[in-house]
């Protein structure tokens, strides 16, 4: 087995072996996040040093082994001897949990890695870790592994041997290979997509960049780079969406606190789109940056206007939901010693990211609206506002019908509602229900005490396309916001929430898959809340049943049927189910409702945000980028995670 070579490692072999202890403190969790968590540990070190200027490559291939590959073309870690530590800076990165202190220096790293002890976190919950070091026309290794004691305690990330010089070269840069440990995370193996996904928007963020992403294991390779970064990025986002501009307006500027970027645009569309990043985290719930963002747009559009002539004396000035009523925005910036708050801790605390952004971005737009070239667009933006601001004056008096409705007993909006007799929020649960019939049989088939049924008739209305107002017109919606309790948009209020789940429930197919995407849709755009706090679910009804005399099975994926039948033995027999409304009440309430053994899919704000992307495609104006999607889409047979990778809740 591994020999330890020095006494004194020990002492920082302890550190490693408290992170085995207790994973989850240093990467979240233990399942698939938490092992993604080591490769981004390790790709961040790359990304950093490339955004430094030293490099501007790096490929990361998963192996048939199980283990990843990272390597850059940078300057390589350092490999002379740590002063107190006596031990190779290599080695201090792999083994020190606070090595990030010492290397990251401060006029070295942005990175976002959790305590700047990445890399030694990714050793600590390795089966084994090599590093090679390109550095000084010389090549370096050296090798780690995790084993277990005679005590049958596990020691962490355990140097085999000393940093070695192994041979000359030309090339100069870093690439470390390490294992996930089975003992940490069972069998779960890195997933190309979820990789995919970061890299490609790491390479946006970051526009000096190729990343290669060689996947060993199924053949698959793909390149990610791009010349435009951010703007690149917002043309991804918009994408079928009706632009109002020919290239997004972009901007950039570094003072002594932050370095930031900026790329917006507007479409024809009525909501705002707001992405910001901070270090290259994504910035979910906002913070201080885009507060000095908007605060700066609203004030220089607004200056603009009536230097313009567009808002007279006697106007009030225009709000900043006018201004971004179908503004599109990229902000990332990046900065020292971030302070993250917020439920998910994505969201920028530092007061003084404000400041910067706003005088930057108040500086940087006044100037780009000043150029007489860009006089159009800043007729465009400002006219479209004046547009935004009369609509609201409508949207409020809807709204103010909506309330008044609400409070008034609401007994014709909630008509088709079955409500529960339990009042209790966390003990009650609404179920959305595709079509008549199958409403009709989970009214009948459900637990009354605890289960409320709404039917939908139809699709519910396209939350893309529509004003506010209209969306809260539509009779299918105002019953869900008066079935909730809760209020929308800056109404919404969680602790009114009515049901403590909110279930959706459609059929398996491509009319089922919409009404839930738009159903998402609306979550998202007026009720997110309601998603981040977890009360969306999605309810996965059985594709089949396999049955014989005295042996019956619901199979729930195409996946799981071979080994139903195979269960089910000779004589068997297969019921596929074409839509809930095929089921009676029992079988529903057997197969689907019965919180006992149904399944239950936990809607994240990743899914809410993926169907609205659909959605605005869907069933927006632009043709070429709706047939353009449902040919990358083309199968809709439950090809989405909702079928696939269910967890019961
Ligand atoms: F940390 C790590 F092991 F996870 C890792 C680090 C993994 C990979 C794939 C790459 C890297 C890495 C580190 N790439 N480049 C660097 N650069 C440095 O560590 C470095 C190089 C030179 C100097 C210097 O001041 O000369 C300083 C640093 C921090």
């Amino acid at each position: 087995m591994a020999s330890t070579y020095e006494a004194k490692d020990i002492v920082v072999l302890e550190g490693l072996d408290a992170v085995r202890l207790r994973p989850g403190m240093y990467i979240g969790t233990t399942g698939q996040k938490g092992l993604h968590h080591l490769l981004w540990e390790i790709v961040d070190n790359s990304i950093d040093e490339i955004a430094n200027g030293f490099g501007d490559k790096i490929t990361i291939s998963l192996n048939e082994d199980g283990s990843a590959t990272v390597t850059d073309n940078g300057r390589g870690i350092p490999v002379d001897i740590h002063p107190t530590l006596k031990v190779s800076a290599v080695q201090v990165v792999f083994t020190e949990l606070h090595a990030g202190g010492k290397f990251n220096n401060s006029n070295y790293s942005y990175s976002g890695g959790l305590h700047g002890v990445g890399a030694s976190v990714a050793n600590a919950l390795s089966e084994w870790l090599n590093v090679t070091v390109c550095k000084n026309k010389k090549k370096y290794y050296m090798e780690f592994e995790s084993y277990a004691g005679p005590d049958g305690k596990i020691k962490s990330g355990v140097p085999k041997a000393p940093l070695k010089e192994i041979g000359d070269t030309n090339e100069r840069g870093t690439s470390v290979t390490f294992l996930p440990d089975k003992r940490v995370f069972g069998e779960l193996t890195f997933d190309f997509n979820i990789i995919a996904n970061r890299v490609n928007e790491l390479a946006f963020l970051n526009k000096n960049i190729t990343i290669e992403l060689n996947d060993k294991r199924y053949g698959k390779s793909q390149i990610f780079h791009y010349d435009g970064g951010i703007k690149d990025f917002l043309l991804y986002l918009d994408k079928g969406k009706n632009r109002l501009f020919s290239e997004p307006i972009y901007f950039s500027a570094e003072t002594d606190i932050v370095k930031a970027e900026c790329a917006l645009e507007y479409t024809d569309g009525y909501t705002e789109n707001c992405f910001s990043f901070v270090n290259n985290i994504p910035t979910t719930e906002g913070g201080t940056h885009e507060i000095g963002f908007k605060t700066a747009l609203t004030k220089v559009l607004n200056d603009y206007a009536r230097a313009h002539g567009y808002l007279k004396d006697k106007d009030a000035n225009l709000i900043g939901d006018d201004y971004r009523e179908g503004l599109s925005v990229i902000i990332a910036i990046k900065m020292k010693s971030v302070q993250f708050e917020g439920q998910t801790k994505t969201k920028l605390g530092n007061p003084e990211a404000k400041t910067e952004v706003e005088n930057i971005t108040t500086k940087e737009l006044t100037k780009f609206l000043n150029d007489k070239m860009n006089e159009k667009v800043a007729d465009v933006i400002i006219n479209k506002a004046k547009g935004a601001a009369k609509t609201r004056e409508a949207a409020k008096h809807a709204k103010e019908i909506t309330r008044a409705k609400n409070s008034a007993g609401s007994f014709n909006l909630v008509g088709k509602l079955a409500s529960c007799t339990n009042r209790k929020c966390e003990q009650s649960e609404l179920f959305i229900v595709e079509g008549d019939s199958a409403g009709g049989s989970a009214k009948m088939g459900r637990d009354r005490k605890s289960q409320a049924i709404l039917p939908l008739r139809g699709k519910p209305l396209n939350a893309e396309k529509k004003r506010i107002d209209q969306v809260l017109a539509n009779e299918e919606i105002q019953t869900i916001i008066s079935a909730l309790e809760t209020g929308i948009q800056e109404d919404f209020d969680l602790d009114s929430l009515r049901y403590g789940k909110v279930i959706i429930l459609s059929d398996a197919d491509q009319d089922g898959m919409h009404i839930r995407s738009i159903l998402l849709t609306f979550f998202y755009r007026y009720m997110r809340g309601l998603i981040t706090n977890g009360h969306v679910f999605v309810g996965l009804p059985p594709l089949y049943k396999v049955f014989r005399k005295n042996y019956e099975e619901y199979v729930y994926s195409d996946k799981e049927l071979p080994e139903a039948i195979e269960r089910c033995g000779k004589g068997y027999e297969i019921q596929r189910y074409k839509g809930l409304g095929e089921m009676n009440p029992e079988q529903l309430w057997e197969t689907t409702m019965d919180p006992d053994k149904r399944t239950l899919v936990q809607v994240t704000i990743e899914d809410a945000a993926q169907a609205e992307k659909m959605v605005t495609v869907w069933m927006g104006d632009n043709i070429d980028a709706r047939k353009e999607y449902i040919a990358e889409h083309a199968n809709f047979d439950r090809g989405d995670k909702f079928a696939d990778e269910y967890s019961t809740v």
